[in-house]
């Protein structure tokens, strides 16, 4: 992957990228009040199962993202994906300079609920992990540009930021250099109560050792993380990053998002760049969610030579989470992640590391719709959409890919996907720009009509034409 294609794709694809602005709303009153007894900076720890896999390589990049052009979209109102600025917080503000920058672990530790910590322009190097402990609490850059305010780690603190509250937002800001992950979030190891409302918003996280985002339950699996969201966000791996991924667990512990027995999950909108290491192991995927994690919706997200691109579930059994209402009684054994949506992505890559584009393990009920993956030079591929184990059941429908594959007793409702497609469909592979071209016919009022599809990568419907087109792009002749 070359400089100049992913500054032309974050130009052409549309999306706002990082460029964004301000702060975001952070809810409610809450009332808890972190106190001062303090449990220290030390991350919880993170019981992963470890990802066994094989391995992957490429190259990367910086970027710094761009408003994008929106594309055809059109007429009238708002441009669905243009991410637009967050609202200015309210309540207590604390401006964070350089001057207070000593004492910031010390402020975040034992904020009041909803106090807004707002970043004066510059490039800050933690002394240690901003631990949230308060409801409500936001994070974010004065001038609203995640360019301005870069927070690192320089692999000197474990996370920058471990949330164990709810309703936190972290928006335009620049996330770098952490030994385990830029944001972790977590309920306390006693806690009975979920986390939810985390609002990762307009970020920038570049070369993080382990995975970028990281979401889990406490360790005795009494609460949970559920009703995040990811949206408008930029992660890379860069060359410079790359030898400083976690070799211990799988030889290449990295990813984008990782979350584990999470729920109700948006990732929307986001570049994923280059999150792979080149003959070391197999990064995790840009998206992964598993361990029983359940309503992931996964869309009009871009994810460019990465080595995995989504994944629900990994395999064949792990951590359950029982749901009250049981929504699969008839399946016996573990459910490695529940219904979800995967749709209107574009997972590209074309160097040998690059393993599958979407993967589904013990997936149930999971639907994959309106996916462009496009892989043909990428030497090492395994395949475009793997669905596998037997308690996978889903429904891949108006996918553009390589290859789809079927393993180990899967089960799936598998049409109106294209396979082996090439570059003859695209405006431009070489700009990774993924919209169809006139010609393709194969694309083009090829698919069918679904509930859920969704919008296309330029934020329009499927309503163009004959019927819905095959892939990320709807055609408007
Ligand atoms: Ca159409």
């Amino acid at each position: 992957m070359k400089r100049a294609l992913i500054i032309l794709l974050v130009g052409l694809m549309g999306f706002a990228g990082i460029a964004g602005i301000a702060a975001c709303s952070s809810p409610d009153p809450g009332s808890v009040d972190a106190g001062d007894h303090d449990t220290g900076d030390q991350d919880t720890g993170d019981q992963d199962t470890g990802d066994q896999d094989a391995g992957d390589t490429g190259e990367s990049d910086t970027d710094t993202g761009g408003t994008g052009d929106a594309g055809e979209n059109g007429e009238n109102g708002p441009d669905p994906l243009a991410c637009p600025p967050l609202s200015e917080p309210q309540g207590q503000i604390v401006e964070v300079t350089q001057d207070n920058l000593a004492d910031l672990p010390h402020l975040v530790r034992t904020a009041d609920p909803d106090t807004h910590f707002v970043f004066e322009p510059g490039t800050y190097d933690l002394p240690n992990t901003l631990h949230v402990r308060a409801p409500g609490l936001s994070f974010r850059s004065s001038t609203g540009d995640a360019n301005d305010v870069v927070l690192d780690g320089r692999y000197e603190v474990n996370s920058l930021f471990l949330v164990n509250a709810s309703d936190v937002t972290i928006a335009h800001l620049t996330l770098t250099r952490a030994v385990h992950h830029a944001v972790h979030v977590s309920p306390e190891g006693d806690a009975t109560e979920d986390v939810v409302g985390t609002d990762l918003y307009g970020l920038r996280i570049f070369d993080i050792s382990q995975q970028f985002v990281k979401v889990n339950s406490n360790g005795a699996r009494t609460a949970f993380v559920d009703d995040g969201r990811l949206e408008c966000s930029y992660f890379e791996l860069t060359d410079a990053g790359r030898p400083n991924v976690d070799p211990t667990a799988t030889g290449c512990y990295t990813g984008g998002i990782d979350a584990h027995s999470s729920r109700g999950w948006l990732i929307r909108n986001n570049d994923f760049i280059d999150i792979y290491c080149d003959g070391a192991g197999l990064a995790e995927h840009a998206v992964h969610f598993w361990s029983a994690s359940r309503d992931t919706l996964v869309e009009n997200n871009r994810i460019i030579g990465c080595a995995r691109g989504v994944g629900f579930g990994l395999s064949e059994s792990g951590n359950v989470r029982d749901y009250d209402d049981d929504p699969y009684p008839e399946v016996e054994g573990y459910i490695g992640h529940y219904d979800g949506l995967i749709r209107n992505n574009i997972i590209f890559a074309d160097h040998e590391w690059y393993d599958t584009g979407i993967e589904l393990a013990q997936a149930r009920g999971a639907r994959v719709y309106h996916n462009t993956i496009y892989t043909p030079e990428a030497t090492g591929a395994f395949s475009s959409i793997d669905y596998r184990f037997p308690n996978t059941d889903a429904v891949i429908r108006n996918n553009l890919t390589d290859r789809i594959s079927v393993r180990n007793g899967a089960s799936a409702t598998v049409d109106h996907n294209l396979e082996g497609i090439g570059p003859e469909l695209f405006v431009d592979v070489t700009a990774l720009n993924f919209r169809l071209v006139a010609t393709a016919t194969d694309a083009i009022d090829q698919g069918v009509e679904v509930d859920d599809a969704g919008i296309d990568i330029d934020g329009n419907p499927r309503n163009a034409g004959e019927a819905p087109d095959i892939g990320a792009h709807e055609f408007i002749d």
